[in-house]
C-alpha cells in the first residue's frame, strides 16, 4: 500500500502496467541510444540524437518536424524547391553495411539541395554526387565530402543543372564495388 501514492498519474493503473510501460520506455531508449544501427529512422532518433553526439550532427539533425522540406519530394504536396540560397535539405544515411538510405533520391531539375550525410556503423564513408558517369568512374573535381565517421554528418550541396544522369556514390576504398551507390531521379 505504502508504495501506490508515489505514482502521480491520475489514472489508476495498476502497478504491473506502470512496470511494463517503464520497461518498454527504458528498452526502447536503449536500442535508440546503441544504435541507430537498428534502424529506428530518421523521426525517432532526432527526438533523442542529440546526447553525446559531436556538435555537427547537433544542429544538422535537431531540425524536426513533419513540415521540414526533406520529407516532402516533388509531387508531394507541401513540396518546396530547393534554391542557392534557400536548398532542400535532404537527409541520408550512410550505413550500416554498404549501403545508402534512401537510395534513389528523386528532385526537381535544377534544384539546388543539401545533402546531409550521416554515418551508421562502424565504417567510415564518403559520399560523391554529380553526373552519374563522373560518379562512376570516381572522377576527379566531381562534389564530395570524405571521412564521415561513425554518427558524423557532413553535408554536401549541389545543384542539379541539365538533365542529368546523375547519380550518388561512396568511392571509400571497396564500398562503390560492393554497391554503395544510388540514383537521382530528375523530374521536370
Ligand atoms: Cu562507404
Amino acid at each position: 500500500m505504502s508504495a501506490e501514492p508515489r505514482t502521480t498519474s491520475p489514472r489508476h493503473l495498476p502497478g504491473p502496467v506502470v512496470l511494463l510501460v517503464a520497461v518498454a520506455a527504458l528498452v526502447a531508449g536503449m536500442a535508440l541510444t546503441v544504435g541507430g544501427v537498428a534502424g529506428g529512422g530518421f523521426t525517432g532518433m532526432m527526438g533523442r540524437g542529440g546526447t553525446g553526439a559531436g556538435p555537427m550532427m547537433g544542429g544538422a539533425w535537431g531540425r524536426t518536424g513533419p513540415g521540414t522540406a526533406s520529407e516532402a519530394a516533388p509531387g508531394d504536396a507541401g513540396f518546396v524547391a530547393g534554391t542557392p540560397s534557400a536548398p532542400r535539405v535532404i537527409r541520408v544515411t550512410a550505413g550500416p553495411g554498404h549501403a545508402f538510405t534512401p537510395s534513389t533520391i528523386t528532385v526537381k531539375a535544377g534544384e539546388t539541395v543539401t545533402f546531409e550525410v550521416r554515418t551508421m556503423g562502424l565504417s567510415t564513408h564518403e559520399f560523391m554526387v554529380g553526373p552519374a558517369d563522373a560518379v562512376a568512374g570516381d572522377v576527379a573535381g566531381t562534389p564530395e565530402v570524405a571521412d564521415i565517421g561513425m554518427m558524423q554528418t557532413k553535408s554536401l550541396t549541389y545543384t542539379f543543372s541539365g538533365p542529368g544522369p546523375f547519380a550518388f556514390a561512396c568511392h571509400a576504398t571497396g564500398h562503390y564495388e560492393a554497391g554503395m551507390q544510388g540514383t537521382i531521379v530528375v523530374v521536370p
